[in-house]
């Protein structure tokens, strides 16, 4: 399928920093790749290579940060001959593909929310998306309300639902350094279990610090010049701490 005009929509959400949301590639080397790296966003397009110049028509745009948060996030590109908006939750970024070609030549195959067949992909292996899409538009053509009647022209690899399962995290922000959450605990457990994710540009802090019933010390864990250390103090014998 040959375009000069494409308009591509979705929102997706992750709590993944790597993944690759769309593919679809051709077979004059044209290709168009969205992918999550880093938690940023990266559109890779090419409208193709004459055999003397290989890579001269790869262009690749970053847009975003931090957009494995678990919320929402709307990417929309509209693309006319050589010239691209990429516009992610509002923010336009304007460009124009490299090279000299116009026509964006893809096989009648486009993926989304990963990769089927890496191999047979002029791609290199790039982790699938993993999280929530909705809202797939294709140059008009509604891809998520296809996919939820299964169309026979769809096809599913994998754990596909219909359906967008929030993980059972909360993120929480401590903005500031008087910051805390205190919960309840609950006395005379001699076992304490805690899990949780953290992210933090600072490289210093406290994470977590219980103190143990009848005054038999405490427990604290700090992040420590971008190390987590622990340790235990109790009356009468000597602080344990360790790394993890
Ligand atoms: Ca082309």
């Amino acid at each position: 399928v040959s375009t000069f005009e494409d308009d591509i929509s979705f929102n997706f959400k992750t709590l993944e920093q790597d993944g690759v949301l769309m593919h679809g590639e051709g077979s004059q080397g044209d290709y168009i790749t969205v992918e999550l790296k880093q938690a940023q966003l990266l559109l890779h397009i090419s409208l193709g290579s004459s055999p003397l110049h290989a890579s001269e028509g790869h262009t690749t745009v970053a847009v975003g940060s931090l957009l494995d948060d678990q919320h929402w996030h709307s990417l929309h590109i509209e693309r006319l001959g050589h010239y691209v908006n990429l516009t992610l939750d509002g923010e336009v970024k304007r460009f124009r593909c490299r090279g000299t070609f116009d026509q964006l030549d893809l096989e009648t195959e486009v993926f989304f929310g990963g990769v089927i067949d890496h191999d047979k992909q002029h791609l290199i292996y790039r982790q699938n998306f993993r999280g929530c899409v909705e809202n797939i538009m294709f140059n008009g053509v509604n891809v998520a309300e296809l996919a939820r009647h299964r169309r026979p022209n769809i096809r599913f690899e994998g754990n596909v639902g219909h359906y967008c399962q929030d993980q059972l995290t909360t993120p929480i922000t401590f903005a500031g350094i008087n910051n805390y959450v205190q919960v309840q605990g609950i006395p005379r457990r001699n076992r304490l279990a805690v899990s949780f994710r953290f992210r933090s540009w600072d490289t210093v802090g406290l994470l977590l610090y219980t103190g143990f019933s009848d005054n038999m010390g405490s427990l604290e864990m700090v992040l420590s010049e971008g190390q987590i250390n622990i340790s235990i103090a109790q009356p009468g014998k000597k602080k344990l701490e360790f790394a993890a």
